[in-house]
């Protein structure tokens, strides 16, 4: 494998710096000569190089489009889909379809042998090759090495990310039942595998979003906790009294509508509203005061009535009879499109896992907990953690296809980021810091909505405060 300071400074010395993006293409393509191709047709001026000045590459969309219109389409995530589990085979199920698809997403990189036979036979020892696994355990050793024990259908390895290795940044992030391949060797005993580059199934570094042909602007936002002395009603109606002269066509709001009942220890103090279908009343009544041009797109929260297992099923009937007709109920998560705008909405409770899993991850910082999403192709990679996961046939919380848009909720704390042409979207709460909240040091970013123009999806952040 090209060492990655070699290619930074084979840049250098062209007095270019290059993108981490780049270097990593360079070495997953495993070919020296593309390192002069790049060179050899840089525009002059260029500072820094990125994946636009590869040759070859070009701007790859992910799959065709049908335009929706005027009506949204909801792609997946339709009242009624998120299914129930029936035992382990469900289960077992489940576990297959995910490494499968994930696994076929870095494959398509690379050809990678199954464990079992790179075991029992000798012929490998010592020669570069790449695994593909699902991370079955994953920790530091006494030395500060991280060793991770990789499982696909035919057998599992323990394998060796070494702290002075390039590739040892990957593997701080490393998250159990996440998929991904290493390239590195088998050692002479054929008990650990030396791993020297991580791939993820990621998002094409060449992916360029589809950009709708015609004006429409959407809004999202998130977390109302309607129902809870904290939300900020004040706030909320000049959110909706702003909406009145805003051309937007879309409103999504990501879950947690309202506060819910028995959610966290003590909560009884801080409701307002202490009926669970007068909370919903109230929410539909706030949705009632907004234009009715607006398509409204409602998906759930883990302080929603349903279950906390996801996918989570939409809002049930008897708890929306005070929704306006032109709101649309989806499950959590679910895949919307809008003019051709493919929105993946998923409330974002797996970013609590991630933050105690991945070292510098934290709540001010939730526009990357989306980048580690998008990376690993899925929501929720960690199973069995505070992310209650609903293991029925399929894997739900896979990231396929490819959206436009990221839109996710839950921390309270707004974030924006642009991974790879995706853009990830947290716009906050409409709730004020709770006692719990102030506990757990979470520091919201209250009454903030986020729009976006769906020619250009360029991101706007619009205070209330
Ligand atoms: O989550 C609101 C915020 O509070 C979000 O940043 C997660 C955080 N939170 C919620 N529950 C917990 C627990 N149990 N530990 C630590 N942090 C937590 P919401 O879903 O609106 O309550
Ligand atoms: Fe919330
Ligand atoms: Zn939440």
């Amino acid at each position: 494998m090209i060492d990655a300071q070699l290619i930074a400074l084979r840049f250098l010395k062209t007095r270019l710096q290059v993108h981490p993006d780049v270097v990593r293409y360079i070495q997953e393509q495993d070919n020296p000569d593309l390192i002069e191709d790049i060179i050899a047709q840089i525009p002059p001026d260029t500072v820094v190089v990125t994946s636009k000045n590869i040759p070859g590459l070009t701007a790859t969309r992910d799959g065709t489009r049908f335009l929706a219109d005027p009506t949204v389409e909801v792609i997946s995530g339709n009242a009624g889909t998120s299914g129930s589990v029936n035992g382990t085979a469900d289960y077992l199920h489940y576990f297959r379809e995910r490494y499968q698809r994930l696994g076929s997403m870095i494959r398509n990189r690379c050809g990678a042998m199954p464990i079992e036979g790179l075991i029992r036979s000798s012929r490998y020892r010592q020669e570069e090759c790449t695994i593909i696994g699902m991370v079955a355990d994953v920790k530091s050793t006494s030395n500060g090495h991280r060793i991770a024990e990789l499982e696909d259908p035919t057998g599992t390895i323990a394998v060796l990310f070494r702290k002075d290795r390039p590739v040892f940044s990957d593997a701080e992030r490393l998250i159990h039942d996440e998929v991904v391949g290493v390239k590195g060797k088998l050692s002479h005993d054929g008990k650990l595998f030396f791993a020297d580059q991580m791939l993820r199934p990621d998002i094409r570094i060449d992916n360029t979003p589809f950009l709708s042909d015609r004006p429409g602007r959407a809004v999202f936002i998130s977390d109302l906790h309607v129902g809870s002395n904290t939300f900020l009603e004040q706030h909320w109606s000049r959110f909706a009294d702003w909406l009145h002269d805003e051309p937007a066509g879309y409103l999504l709001i990501a879950g947690d509508l309202v506060d819910g009942i028995g959610v966290y220890p003590g909560q009884e103090h801080e409701l307002l509203i202490k009926n669970i279908y007068e909370q919903y009343d109230r929410f539909g009544e706030l949705l009632c005061d907004l234009p009715s041009r607006l398509q409204i797109i409602v998906s759930p929260g883990n302080h929603d009535v349903v279950r906390g297992a996801e996918p989570q099923p939409v809002i049930p009937e008897q708890f929306a009879k005070t929704f306006p007709k032109n709101c649309t109920l989806v499950e959590n998560p679910a895949v919307v499109n809008l003019q051709g705008i493919r929105v993946l909405m998923y409330h974002g409770r797996s970013i609590d896992d991630m933050i105690g899993l991945i070292p510098g991850a934290s709540y001010e910082r939730s526009g990357q907990m989306m980048e580690e999403m998008l990376q690993r192709r899925h929501l929720a990679p960690a199973y069995g953690r505070k992310t209650p996961i609903a293991a029925g046939r399929q894997d739900r919380m896979i990231i396929d296809p490819i959206p436009e848009i990221l839109h996710t909720g839950h921390v309270h704390v707004r974030g924006i980021t642009t991974y790879r042409g995706v853009l990830g979207i947290n716009a906050g709460t409409w709730q004020s810091q709770t006692a719990f909240q102030k506990q757990m040091n979470v520091n919201p970013t209250p009454a903030l909505a986020v729009t976006v123009d769906l020619q250009t999806l360029r991101p706007e952040i619009v205070s209330f405060n």
